[in-house]
């Protein structure tokens, strides 16, 4: 008999984040977060897309759940709004917020499906950037911490992992480098600085999720893109490694060892940008040692040489969703993006690259020999409701297909994966895609242009992953 790779308890599940699914965004004593004040800034976001209604789980999470049940999920992940539980970021705890996010677990658990729960997922209370400049001020540490700890006392019972922060890496260097999420900042001395109070809040929860002996496990999600050389040429394997070190171990390192890696500080250093360091922070980094590193993945990176002068980095991105138009990123001095010849991109020009996957869970293994959770893979499309009420997302099950098949060849490598979730469970709002990048296993009835009913339509990819889940993989095709 056929023995699966996937231990028998490995957690199949599928991920979404509040803002970009709950809509109520004002209801029942929630205030508003920073991203409520910035989709009103004309040009924000897609057409002036905002997650006020987004797509309306708020009220409709009962039947989002069932979906959740038939399909067969272990796990959902989801994350909570800080505003929703403490209106102001600090201060007084709103009843029925917490209410909401205690019905919702106790509604996966009734079918038995593992909460996990992400504590920030980009929805800074706004009256925390308006008092004192959101993370950018070291008052953030404690009141992260506050937060963290009425979720951990509220459902510690329940829930037994924890997602600290949500992609850092990448609020930090939109929110303060390339200026397209709040507070939408162009500026890299300001970006090391409040990715280091970032860092240091992500620790002091950790931290405080261990005095407090609660069960479980915590980590953050890391939005990891491995790097390639464009070719074989040295200078361009120098540029890849040099990549390598300032977009990912910078962020990880600091994670797991709770120290930056000395070859990226040092560029930071020279450049005038290296973040300012008091006593006492180190030690703290090092008590915030993660329990698991959480893994987005979506795609890799392919780099060359870049020799040109000047010292900033450069992006243009791609909220168009037309092709053509992608993201450029370099360090000049260090290396530039350049396209792979091998493989084929997304219909928002991101790479596809199953053995991306591989890599990237053998390096983080390698590096830190640490437990991965991947907690976020999928892909974003224009999935199309046929006539007959039908998605046929053939794309989105290839995608998938191919990433699984690579994890439990990750598996069989030795690497430790507790878990798969997809990105996303329903179609949801891209934050500056709108709604026309979809994600889901669920189509949801929405677009820009007319309030529909929002109703919920069970795709191709669905019935897909529920065959994988029952078969605990072995029904992969490769
Ligand atoms: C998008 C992005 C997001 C992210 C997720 C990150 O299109 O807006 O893909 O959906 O993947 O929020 O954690």
């Amino acid at each position: 008999e056929e023995r699966s790779l996937f231990s028998s308890d490995f957690l199949w599940g599928s991920a979404s984040a509040a803002y970009q699914i709950e809509g109520a965004w004002n209801e029942d004593g929630k205030a508003a977060s920073i991203w409520d004040e910035f989709v009103k800034q004309p040009g924000a976001t897609y057409k002036g897309t905002t997650g006020n209604i987004a797509v309306d789980h708020y009220h409709r999470y009962k039947e989002d759940v069932k979906l959740m049940a038939e399909q067969g999920l272990k796990a959902y992940r989801f994350s909570i709004s800080w505003s929703r539980i403490i209106p102001n970021g600090k201060g007084e705890i709103n009843l029925e917020g917490l209410k909401f996010y205690s019905d919702l677990i106790d509604e996966l658990l009734k079918y038995g499906i593992e909460p996990i729960v992400t504590l920030y997922h980009w929805d800074l209370p706004y009256a925390l950037q308006a008092s004192y400049g959101g993370w950018e001020s070291r008052e953030i540490i404690q009141d992260f911490t506050e937060y963290a700890k009425v979720l951990f006392e509220m459902f510690s019972d329940r829930v037994n992992y924890w997602v600290s922060l949500n992609e850092q890496n990448i609020f930090i260097m939109h929110g303060y480098l390339f200026a397209t999420h709040p507070p939408a900042v162009k500026d890299p001395k300001r970006m090391y600085e409040a990715n280091h109070i970032a860092n240091l809040a992500n620790a002091s929860v950790i931290k405080a999720f261990r005095e407090g002996g609660y069960k479980g496990k915590i980590g953050p999600s890391f939005a990891y893109t491995p790097s390639y050389a464009l070719d074989c040429q040295p200078e361009n394997c120098l540029a890849a490694e040099q990549h390598q070190e300032l977009l990912s171990y910078f962020w990880m390192d600091c994670y797991v060892r709770g120290t930056y890696p000395r070859l990226a500080m040092k560029v930071l250093e020279d450049k005038g940008l290296a973040p300012t360091q008091l006593p006492g922070d180190s030690e703290l980094l090092k008590a915030g040692r993660p329990d698991f590193m959480g893994l987005n993945y979506y795609q890799t990176a392919t780099l060359e040489a870049n020799p040109s002068d000047g010292i900033g980095f450069d992006s243009k991105m791609n909220t168009t969703g037309e092709k053509g138009k992608s993201e450029s990123k370099g360090l000049p001095g260090l290396f530039k993006t350049a396209v792979n010849p091998t493989l084929e991109t997304t219909n928002w020009d991101w790479t596809i690259d199953p053995v991306g996957l591989r890599l990237a869970l053998r390096r983080i293994a390698s590096r830190y020999d640490i437990p991965i959770l991947i907690t976020e893979n999928g892909l974003g499309d224009f999935d199309k409701l046929e006539e007959d009420g039908t998605v046929n997302d053939a794309n989105r099950i290839d995608f998938l297909e191919k990433h699984v098949s690579e994890i439990g060849k990750a598996i069989e490598d030795g690497v430790d994966v507790l878990g798969y979730c997809t990105w996303s469970f329903t179609d949801l709002l891209s934050w500056l895609n709108g709604y026309q990048k979809r994600y889901g296993f669920v189509y949801v009835d929405r677009d820009e242009e007319s309030e529909k009913e929002l109703t919920r339509i069970k795709k191709e990819s669905f019935y897909w992953y529920k065959d994988i889940i029952k078969s605990n993989g072995l029904s992969l095709k490769r």
